[in-house]
């Protein structure tokens, strides 16, 4: 990172309304770790989402245990952004955003730009899907590659797509389609997508598990895919940047398995994030009624979706009378009542000095971020809730060691996390 990019971002930081400013100061006790800590919080949860609900009776043993203190606002950098999904920073400190209507904008030297970059593909904008994740090549500074995950179709047949195309500066050339979901559903629920990049290169693409009862694929619930090897659905896929399998992926020799397929049992991923000072891969994932999950994801396993599950039907009823089963991954945090987790960072910086090494997981009906602190091992040790007030999509660390958050609404925010001195 050099001085002129910081500088650039400086310069964005100097245009910015500060319409909200809030000191939070977190108080200090102490609890045994514990590598699966079911939190309860006091929040009133808004039911505005599909993947909203009311708590089922579930053994919360709560751990009320709060970080070391630290001080920071809340800015509100911009707003005006139609249901923003996800954001990359450009070498050069301007921010492109996804709006999942199906705009790609960008924010130049701090302002929004009005008109949305030309060259997006036509996405299927119903319910969840839609333009969703961006993300730049690792060589984007060589190559000028940008990647878009969407929801292509119609009502009837859609599937989650991968694109890349070149980007000038002004528009995107020469798109392609490099991969897509190699079933399609009927619907509006549960296209996944975020993308993380691996150190060699290769990308990590989440994908839902097709949607809830009654949505159907050859006769029986789609959500059953998760468990099938032979789909996309329900999975963590492994790309080369063409969209091609990697040689050393999971199953690439397994009989009747995608070679594409890195892990599986997922119902529906919104929360992706990679280490490198650890390479532990983290994910967020939604249940339907309660039962949300953060997952320690690795390579060839299965974590459970649908037949193990903390979550229950949104009429109430059982999904899986099993909450754990040997050979299935169980995940880190079950949240009950749900948060409806979506954006996910892992703090690498030195802004937030206490925070390196920690995850902050935003949440569509907690209307908050949780700052996940983990130990060395990778045991989460306690969880404090980050009052947002919105829904939140995205949660990413910039450039400038800030954190930064996008809302879910029809004017949303991009908002940033600062610390305050004390
Ligand atoms: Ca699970």
């Amino acid at each position: 990172m050099n001085t002129s990019y910081i500088d650039s971002l400086k310069k964005g930081a100097a245009v910015v309304a500060a319409l909200w400013v809030s000191g939070c100061s977190f108080t200090s006790t102490s609890a045994p770790s514990n590598p699966a800590i079911r939190t309860q919080t006091s929040d009133t949860l808004v039911e505005t989402s599909t993947d909203s609900n009311t708590p089922p009776s579930v053994d919360n043993s709560v751990n009320n245990i709060a970080a070391t203190a630290q001080d920071f606002q809340k800015v509100t950098v911009l707003q005006g952004l139609e249901h923003p999904w996800s954001m990359a920073w450009l070498p050069d400190g301007d921010l492109l955003v996804t709006e999942r209507p199906g705009r790609l904008r960008i924010v130049r030297n701090g302002t929004l730009d009005s008109t949305p970059i030309a060259g997006v593909p036509e996405v299927f904008a119903f319910k969840q899907g839609g333009l969703m994740d961006v993300s730049l090549h690792p060589r984007f500074a060589e190559n000028r590659l940008i990647y878009l995950t969407y929801s292509h179709g119609t009502r009837d047949a859609n599937r989650t797509r991968i694109a890349r195309a070149t980007f000038d500066g002004q528009a995107l050339q020469n798109l392609q389609v490099i991969f897509e979901v190699s079933q399609a559903k009927s619907g509006g629920q549960h296209f996944g997508s975020r993308i993380v990049w691996l150190p060699d290169n290769t990308m990590l693409v989440a994908i839902g598990d097709g949607g809830n009862p009654p949505v159907e694929l050859e006769g029986d619930l789609i959500r059953k895919q998760a468990q099938n090897l032979s789909s996309h659905l329900g999975k963590i896929v492994r790309l080369n940047d063409d969209g091609s399998a990697p040689p050393d992926n999971p199953f690439i020799n397994a009989e009747n398995a995608d070679p594409v397929i890195w892990s599986y049992g997922h119902r529906n991923i919104q929360g992706l994030t990679f280490d490198p000072q650890t390479n532990r891969l983290w994910s967020t994932e939604h249940g339907a009624r309660g039962g949300d999950e953060l997952n320690l994801v690795k390579a060839g396993e299965n974590y459970g979706w649908p037949v193990v599950t903390h979550s229950r039907e949104y009429s109430g009823g059982e999904i899986s009378s099993e909450r754990s089963r040997p050979g299935m991954i169980d995940p880190r945090v079950v949240w009950t009542p749900a948060t409806a987790p979506s954006g996910l960072a892992i703090y690498r910086g030195d802004r937030f000095a206490s925070w390196n090494g920690d995850l902050f997981a935003g949440g569509l009906v907690s209307r908050d971020v949780r700052h996940i602190e983990l130990d060395e091992a990778g045991n989460v040790v306690s969880q404090q809730p980050i009052d947002i007030g919105q829904r939140v999509r995205d949660v990413r660390q910039g450039p400038d060691g800030l954190l930064y958050i996008l809302t879910d609404e029809p004017d949303g925010q991009l908002i940033r996390l600062e610390p305050v001195s004390g």
